[in-house]
This record gives C-alpha cells, structure tokens and sequence, in this order.
C-alpha cells in the first residue's frame, strides 16, 4: 500500500533500541534513514518544526519515547508522563504541518488495562482501569494513539499506531535501577556466575506472565505495517506467548549458564498480573515474528558481552 524504496524516512529515537534496530531493517533494504541530531530537543516545539522544514522527511517513525522498567515508571512519574506528551505531540503535529506522507507511532502494551480479558484485543483499550505502576507512561501512549486518530479524521494523515508488546535484544538498557526485566535478568546471572554465587535475587513474586519480543521481529513488523496498514485503529505487535518471570529467570539462567537458585525480593512491585496480547489482527495482515525467545535471550547476551560486561 505504501512503498519505502527511494522516501526520505526518519526514525526519531534513532539511538535507542527500538529506533536502532529499525534503522538496520531499513538500510539492509538500502533505503535512506534520515536522523536528527542530539541538539533538537524533541520535547522543544520550535525546535522540531524547525528540523522538519529544514530535512522534509517523506515518511517518519516515533521511536523516540522516555522508556524504562517497572520501578522508573514508578519512581518519575513526571517525566514518564510530561516528555513522552512532548515528544509525540511535536513529532505528529510537525508531520502534520511538513505534509508527511506516513508516520508509525510506537506505543506498548501497557496501555491496556490491568485485568484485560488474555490474550489482550486491540478493542480493550479504555475498558478498564490501568496498572498504577505504570499508568504515567500509559495515559501518553494512549494520547499518542489518539492524536494519530484525531490527524487521520480531521486532516486526513495517514497516521498509523503499533503497539508492541516487552522488548528486548541489542541495544536494550542494562542499568539495573531503571532497565526491564530481562535486561536485568540478564546482567544479574552473569554477574552471579562471575562472583561464583550459588542464587539471584529478582524483584516480585515471579508470578507475573509476561511476552517479550525480540527487537529486530518488532522493527520487521513495524515495516510491514509502514508498507501494509492504513487503519485508525492501532495494531498489537507482540510474540503470541508467555510465560512467567519465575521461567524467564530460570531460561536466562541456562543461556548464561549459571546454575543458580532464584530468591524474590517481596518489597519490590510485581505489575500487572498478565499482559498478553491479541496478534491475530496482525497476523491477518500477513506478518508474525521469527525469533524464539530463547535465541533471543541468546543474541542479547552476545550483544550484553560484547558491548556492556566489563
Ligand atoms: O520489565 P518490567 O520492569 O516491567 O518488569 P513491566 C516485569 C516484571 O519483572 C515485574 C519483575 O513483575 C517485575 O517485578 N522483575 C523481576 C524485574 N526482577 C526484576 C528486575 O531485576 N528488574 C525489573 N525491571 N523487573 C513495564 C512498564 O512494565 O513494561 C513500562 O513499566 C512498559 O511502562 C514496559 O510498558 C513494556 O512489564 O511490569
């Protein structure tokens, strides 16, 4: 529906993992990536109007976003809610003004609300009360998706909305106070099996279900929406399993090859109970992952060795 070959297309939050692993999908294709520098401030409104004037991007993609774990969700609420509304608020109404053909919102599953029916459908937003862990986080999300609607109807745009479900892969936020689950996971064991300790310590119960998809299936998806979707509704993209914290501790400790006994640290927030999501719209469409997540964990090791462990 929508062809990329010879657009200017820009990944804002060409840095992170998320917009890092969609420029390496792009460029196998040969097809130019535009970025902004780190001076333009996404949250500055004049500053990104003044950026899209000057590169006229043809299509855009908002992967720009402030993003973390469970207790940084918690801990700056603020920033979670005000930067992540800055970003996206500038990024759509910019595009809208620099008459840009296509943009891909970035959003998570974390918008939908705590007790979802499982797995989760694209319609159970807004049916529910949010996980208050992460609720911040959520209401910009959710404001995002509502802006690429509001663009579509009273503009026409042809404004679209991913929601991906917990990612991981190179790249990912191995800080232990504000990276995800499996990030942490990872850095945990690895550095257990270094110290010659016999257990790790993860936060919760271990009973929370939670999918995770491998960054580099999330960016081929998000291309095939790019090319594939026009729609006002937004699209789950997710893994289409589960499992729970207890296991994925227990699959990282055998990639790592720590053979370790897991403690819970009970003082620390176990989230919503379960957040699996509904793929079979994208599916429809004609896409679904590739990656296993044990090879997953696999690679983002490799990558975690390669680039992090001192
Ligand atoms: O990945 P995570 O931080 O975020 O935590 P959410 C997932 C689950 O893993 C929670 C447990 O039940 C955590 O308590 N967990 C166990 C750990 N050990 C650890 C650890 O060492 N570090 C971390 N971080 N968790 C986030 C949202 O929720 O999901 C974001 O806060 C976003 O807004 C993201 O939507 C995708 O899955 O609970």
């Amino acid at each position: 529906m929508y062809t990329l070959e010879n657009k200017r297309i820009y990944i804002a939050g060409h840095r992170g993992m998320v917009g890092s692993a969609i420029r390496r999908q792009l460029e196998k294709r040969g097809i130019e990536v535009l970025t902004a520098p780190r001076e333009v401030d996404l949250r500055e409104q004049t500053a990104v109007r003044d950026w899209f004037a000057a590169s006229r991007p043809d299509a855009v993609i908002v992967a720009a976003a402030k993003v973390g774990g469970i207790l940084a969700n918690d801990s700056f609420p603020a920033e979670f809610l005000y930067d992540n509304l800055m970003i996206e608020a500038n990024l759509i109404e910019a595009s809208h003004r620099s008459d840009v053909e296509k943009l891909l919102f970035l959003g998570s599953s974390c918008i939908y609300p705590k007790l979802a029916p499982q797995p989760i459908p694209e319609d159970a937003l807004l049916t529910g009360p949010l996980e208050p862990t992460n609720e911040w986080y959520a209401i910009a999300k959710i404001a995002g998706i509502k802006l690429c609607q509001a663009y579509r109807r009273q503009y026409y745009r042809d404004f679209i909305s991913a929601m991906p479900t917990n990612l991981y892969g190179p790249g990912d936020n191995f800080d232990l106070k504000s990276s995800h689950v499996l990030p942490a996971l990872i850095r945990k064991a690895h550095e257990a099996k270094l110290a010659g300790d016999s257990s790790i310590t993860i936060w919760g119960t271990g009973a929370p279900r939670r999918e995770f998809l491998h960054v580099d299936d999330l960016a081929a998806g998000c291309v095939f929406l790019l090319e594939n979707y026009s729609g006002e509704e937004h699209v789950n993209l997710g893994s289409g399993t589960d499992l729970t914290i207890n296991e994925l501790a227990e699959m990282v400790c055998k990639v790592v090859g720590l053979d370790g006994e897991i403690v819970h640290d009970t003082s620390k927030p176990d989230g919503t109970p379960r957040k699996l999501m509904d793929g079979s719209k994208i599916a429809a469409l004609g896409w679904k992952p590739t990656i296993g997540l044990e090879q997953g964990i696999a690679d983002a090791y490799e990558w975690f060795l390669e680039n992090v462990a001192s």
